[in-house]
């Protein structure tokens, strides 16, 4: 189902990677229903291996969360009392929880012994998971999966993509009565718990019909947890097709929205000199994407900003902010598809060869590998290595530039032929950029009431007084637009409620 059963003037979700239950049910009380946040897409809930040193020196890495040993609630992020705590606690703002739901797979190999987030024992050689329970009856084996690793090895092979093994990792199959009853059981217990939605982990791994039937026998979101009667669970999927592969995007659209990675590269070019903006005109299914009520978008996630997943060395994450901060600006003024913020945490680099060697590092924690709290700063802004790029005022700004525009459509386009560009959203808001290496100064076409307004990316209206800088538009609803090259930003926002 492709609505996230969001509020209708919220439109944005924020991707809290790897932070616990607890400061997510603070964050969407003091911060995210405030902002504007539609919801909040978190981390896989299920019990995960504890992966400590599989290889020398790897500690704790942020993946072992995409390697299930049960259905049980209970991670790094916390307990399944703590979860639904703070599901409750959104819900009660207004802000929804869409779990990252990771059912293609179970561990990779594993020596015996080696613990879990619950305290649930495995056996990875003979495929057991007695917690779920799941035995090697219940994986893809030598009869679907011909390769001779029993992993995928040619991407061209949609066969092998779907029934063998991804990085090793036991393969389930969820064509299997017994398999989706246990898929369909877990994500009714979260439906019951109040989530609004699910992100389906590794989905081009899994078949379509399989993921159908599986989403066929969802219950309804629940009324007595504030949703309408009759609303079914949002679902978006993760399937990377940037072309090329017998695999599209366009296979699953039927079952819900899909993760559109061809956007995020598009615009990484883009902003990065590979493609000039004044293409972003027509920025959507006219460049090849799939249609905007079927797509989930987005500037980087968690793979891509490391160097995993799609996408390569054009992906543009917080290491390059004011980049970033405009493709993020451009992401939520343009009227395409349902977009998702990242939210990090830091992590040092060390590039050997063009690969980050720090890659797998995992979130910021404790001497006994707690996860820490992230620290809020008295400008919004987090500490204790969070980087919480949604409490950037560029960033969230833009959340609520994207709220009061939407249901309009995109009008008086205006380029310099090059890197500047501008545009309106129906008589609410309008953006400019400026990408060139020299100076935007030009008289452009706003769609807005005539009038002073405060440009919400420089600064904010605080007690009718704007902090940055502000636009006039005249009787004409033309303004003169002033952005140097040499700017911390190269945007211009305003919209209507940030009229002095
Ligand atoms: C996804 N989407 O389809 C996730 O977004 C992505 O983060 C997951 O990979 C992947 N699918 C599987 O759920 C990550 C990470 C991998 C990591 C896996 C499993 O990108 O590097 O693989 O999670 O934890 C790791 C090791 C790999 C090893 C594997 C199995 O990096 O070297 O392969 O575990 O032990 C032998
Ligand atoms: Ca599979």
């Amino acid at each position: 189902q492709h609505d996230p059963n969001n509020l209708s003037d919220r439109q944005i979700m924020v991707h809290l990677f790897e932070w616990k239950w607890n400061d997510i049910a603070d964050e969407c009380e003091r911060f995210l229903s405030k902002m504007g946040f539609a919801g909040v897409q978190v981390s896989p809930p299920t019990e995960n291996v504890v992966a400590w040193e599989p290889t020398p020196g790897v500690k704790r890495p942020w993946w072992e969360r995409y390697q299930p040993v049960s259905y049980k609630l209970n991670t790094r992020s916390g307990t399944e009392q703590q979860f639904q705590d703070m599901v409750n606690r959104c819900n009660a703002v207004g802000v929804r929880i869409y779990c990252d739901m990771v059912l293609n797979h179970m561990t990779g190999d594993w020596p015996s012994g080696t613990p879990a987030t619950g305290g649930s024992s495995f056996n990875t050689g003979s495929k057991d998971y007695p917690a779920v329970p799941y035995s090697t009856y219940d994986f893809n084996g030598r009869d679907k999966c011909s390769t001779s690793s029993g992993n995928i090895e040619n991407y061209g092979d949609a066969n092998q993509v779907r029934n063998c093994q991804l990085v090793g990792l036991k393969d389930l199959n969820q064509g299997s009565d017994y398999v989706r009853g246990k898929i369909i059981e877990l994500l009714n217990r979260l439906i019951s718990y109040g989530v609004a939605g699910f992100r389906f982990d590794a989905s081009k791994h899994m078949w379509p019909g399989d993921l159908k039937a599986i989403a066929d026998r969802l219950n309804n979101l629940p009324t007595d947890k504030g949703f309408p009667a009759g609303a079914r669970a949002f679902i978006y999927q993760e399937v990377i097709d940037l072309g090329g592969e017998p695999i599209t995007g366009a296979e699953y659209v039927g079952i819900g929205r899909v993760t559109e990675f061809k956007y995020g590269k598009f615009l990484g070019e883009a902003f990065r000199g590979r493609n000039q903006l004044k293409y972003l005109k027509n920025f959507g299914e006219g460049w090849g994407m799939l249609a905007s009520g079927n797509a989930l978008v987005f500037i980087d996630n968690h793979d891509n900003q490391r160097g995993h997943g799609a996408g390569g060395d054009m992906i543009l994450t917080f290491r390059v902010p004011k980049l970033y901060k405009m493709a993020v600006a451009y992401m939520l003024a343009w009227p395409y598809g349902f977009t998702r913020v990242m939210s990090s945490y830091y992590w040092e680099q060390n590039i050997v060869n063009g690969q980050d060697k720090n890659d797998w590092v995992g979130p910021p924690s404790d001497s006994n590998w707690n996860i820490i709290t992230p620290t809020i700063n008295a400008d919004e802004t987090c500490g204790s290595g969070w980087v919480c790029e949604h409490r950037w005022r560029q960033i969230y700004n833009m959340v609520k530039f994207r709220n009061v525009v939407h249901g309009t459509t995109m009008n008086d386009w205006w380029d310099n032929g090059n890197n500047q560009i501008a545009f309106c959203r129906g008589g609410k808001g309008f953006i400019a950029i400026n990408n060139d290496n020299y100076p935007l100064q030009q008289s452009l076409q706003t769609c807005l009431p005539s009038g002073t307004y405060c440009d919400v990316i420089s600064g904010d209206l605080v007690n009718n007084q704007c902090t940055g800088k502000s636009i006039t538009v005249g009787s004409d609803g033309k303004a003169f637009i002033s952005l140097s090259n040499a700017e911390d930003d190269g945007v211009i926002a305003f919209h209507i409620q940030s009229a002095i």
